[in-house]
């Protein structure tokens, strides 16, 4: 297939499956890109949770992974690099684009040797978080992250602290382009009202909250924040968990916070949530993006979130939401209640979120620099 004078390209993509960001951004960019007429090859050893099916341009590969008596840990990366070379020979790929570094940057840049240099697809990787700024630190992993990095045909950041903290890290000198993330909603199937029903909500604000649990997310700083918001009755907050909630409820009980906090577990219709918020809260200790604050500016709710990491690229505090130091559930509760209390700063926090959210981190904004990249490293001689 053509695109104008430009042929269509074959990307395989391999990310994470299960619920994460960047499985996510990894799925979503498979979406458009087959929008946009191209091939999006999936290789992962689980079918990503957000790829529609059966939508035209869209495949996906499974890893198989064989557990052996001789081995204590069964090993993903080797069958993972032998599947990408397959897939790249029988459907012709032009680009390996990983997402997280560890272990699929690894496995694509030996999939890619092992290919005759005739056949060989070009591999991007790109960072999203703690492939760097965590497995980056560790001795066991750090060399053969740097090694991947450097042996890339591009390497990419979801942003400009992240490229930032990867060179100084992991000592790394090749170029790096930041990439910010995006978000492209889709039509959500009921209506603002319906959702609110559904959740019980009244007058009150309804805050939400959507993350994998991870530590660093911070769910016990967002439930002590919780506990302190005033008035007690003004808010409820929707915690979409993409993961088991049950070891923080424990922690709901002791707070006394039963009557203000509704969970809702692997929703797969995000989209429903957003519109039905009012307020973001993002209490994270660190985030080289944050995509879940995006979604929500997607719909026009503004967020309470932590200064770190890369969140001031996504969030311009006082104009599309409020950024607060991180650690103190007292901060959190104060910016809370400050756009409780005032409907029309929260929408014009809002509609200026809605507004970045479109201008900066849109599908048209952002798959345009990764097709142009994809270009690019097609165009470099093969190595
Ligand atoms: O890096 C991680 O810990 C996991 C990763 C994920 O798969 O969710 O999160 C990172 O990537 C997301 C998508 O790019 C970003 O929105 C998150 O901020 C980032 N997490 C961290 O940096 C801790």
């Amino acid at each position: 297939m053509t695109m104008g004078t430009e042929r269509a390209l074959r990307i395989g993509i391999t990310c994470y499956p299960s619920v994460g960001g960047s499985g996510i951004l990894a799925s979503a960019l498979g979406e458009e890109l087959a929008r946009r007429g191209h091939e999006a090859h999936f290789i992962s050893y689980e079918r990503p949770f957000r790829l529609p099916h059966g939508a035209p341009g869209i495949f996906y590969h499974p890893v198989a992974i064989s557990s052996y008596g001789l081995f204590k840990y069964p090993d993903y990366t080797l069958p993972l690099s032998v599947k990408m070379a397959e897939v790249s020979r029988d459907c012709g790929l032009d680009v390996l684009h990983v997402h997280y570094a560890v272990p699929h940057a690894t496995a694509a840049i030996l999939a890619q040797s092992m290919l005759p240099p005739e056949t060989r697809p070009r591999v991007v990787t790109t960072l999203h978080g703690t492939d760097t700024t965590l497995l980056g630190r560790d001795a066991g992993y750090g060399p053969a992250i740097a090694f991947a990095l450097e042996r890339s045909d591009a390497v990419t950041t979801v942003s400009a602290f992240l490229e930032q903290e990867t060179r100084q890290l992991m000592d790394i000198r090749r170029p790096i382009e930041v990439i910010h993330n995006f978000f492209e909603p889709h039509e959500p199937r009921r209506s603002r009202e319906e959702v609110r029903r559904e959740l019980g909500i009244g007058d009150e604000a309804l805050l939400l909250h959507s993350s994998n649990l991870r530590p660093f997310k911070r769910i016990d700083l967002l439930l002590e924040c919780a506990a302190r918001i005033r008035p007690r009755n003004s808010f409820k907050l929707l915690i979409l968990a993409g993961a088991d909630f049950s070891p923080f409820v424990g922690d709901v009980g002791r707070l006394e916070l039963e009557d203000r906090i509704i969970v809702r577990e692997n929703v797969s219709e995000m989209e429903d949530y957003l519109q039905a918020a009012d307020i973001g809260l993002f209490t994270s200790d660190m985030e080289s993006f944050c995509l879940s604050i995006l979604e929500a500016m997607s719909f026009g709710c503004p967020s309470v979130a932590a200064r770190v990491g890369g969140i001031p690229e996504v969030v311009v505090s006082g104009s599309s939401g409020l950024l607060v130091p991180p650690g103190n559930a007292d901060n959190f509760a104060r910016g809370v209640e400050k756009l409780i209390a005032d409907p029309a700063l929260r929408a014009s926090l809002g509609a200026e979120a809605r507004k970045r959210a479109r201008e900066l981190f849109s599908a048209d904004a952002i798959v345009t620099k990764y097709e142009q990249l994809y270009r690019r490293v097609c165009a470099l001689p093969r190595g």
